[in-house]
């Protein structure tokens, strides 16, 4: 069997991911940040520590096959932040992967590298990145620098574009973006066990109705999604839109109204908007 690292995994993410792994059995590695995890089961191989830290990298993926790496900050933040998790933090991931003879990572990437398509597009996933803000770009980066690692050194990526990893959708854009556990643990499962993956990116994805993402790609994979956010759309649409105009024009949602200074965001904005390319 497989021996899996799993960074972040204190996370919102990492702890569903850690849960369902220990309850089966998994061989498996967890590591958390600044805080230690407390083992769910006698014996959990289980660490925390600063991911910049090569030593810190090496003990995580020693004797490893495949990296789940989940760590880094998840949401918009100041660039040092940004920079020092995702993008410092991610050569030193990529860089231990090629010390220890990892073969294979799961990059999660997120839907914020696409955030500025409104959501009137359908989206391939060959399209042109349109981060939404930092945290976004730094995904951009994350991408490509998996692609370099797999052309220059032969470490196998998969690049989850994550969309709203959520127990349940409860808004109406998550109608197009939620990713529930079960297909998520499913994809997991998928990016282990599929040969030959060499470089792929796929939207992380439910089977929802309203998704503005093709994910065609995802046959190479085998995955197979069964969810299917609109299951809860007529409770979600009865109910108030939390997202703000802008929020609501552009697939990033939320994250696209922070810092944003063109003249458009208002209501008024959309009218003025459709004059204009997006
Ligand atoms: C993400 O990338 C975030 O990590 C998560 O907190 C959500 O905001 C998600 O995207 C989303 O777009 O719903």
């Amino acid at each position: 069997m497989k021996k899996i690292a799993l960074s972040g995994a204190g996370g919102q993410l990492g702890s569903v991911v850690r849960a369902a792994l220990v309850a089966r059995g998994t061989p498996l590695r967890s590591a958390a940040g600044s805080q230690a995890l407390v083992p769910l089961v006698e014996g959990e191989d289980v660490m925390h520590g600063d991911l910049r830290d090569p030593a810190v990298v090496d003990r995580l993926l020693e004797g490893v096959d495949v990296l789940i790496h989940f760590a880094g900050t998840s949401v918009e933040r100041p660039l040092p932040e940004i920079i020092e998790n995702n993008l410092r933090g991610l050569v030193e991931v990529y860089e231990g992967a090629r010390r220890q003879g990892v073969r294979r990572i799961v990059f999660a990437s997120s839907n914020h590298a696409i955030g500025m398509y409104p959501v009137t597009e359908r989206l391939s996933l060959d399209c042109e990145l349109r981060p939404d803000g930092f945290y976004g770009l730094s995904k951009v980066w994350g991408e490509a620098l998996a692609r370099m690692y797999w052309d220059k050194h032969g470490i196998e990526s998969v690049c989850v574009r994550i969309g709203s990893c959520l127990e349940r959708p409860t808004e109406p854009r998550h109608l197009s973006t939620w990713f529930g556990h079960r297909d998520l643990l499913h994809f997991l499962d998928r990016c282990v066990e599929a040969e030959n993956i060499g470089f792929l990116t796929i939207w992380g994805v439910s089977a929802n109705t309203r998704s503005w993402w093709d994910n065609s790609g995802a046959g190479r994979l085998g995955y197979q999604p069964t969810q299917n956010a609109e299951v809860y759309a007529e409770d979600i649409l009865a109910r108030p839109n939390p997202l703000d105009a802008l929020g609501q024009r552009f697939q990033g949602g939320g994250f696209v109204g922070i810092d944003y200074s063109r003249d458009d965001a208002g209501p008024e904005g959309l009218a003025a908007s459709a004059t204009r390319p997006v």
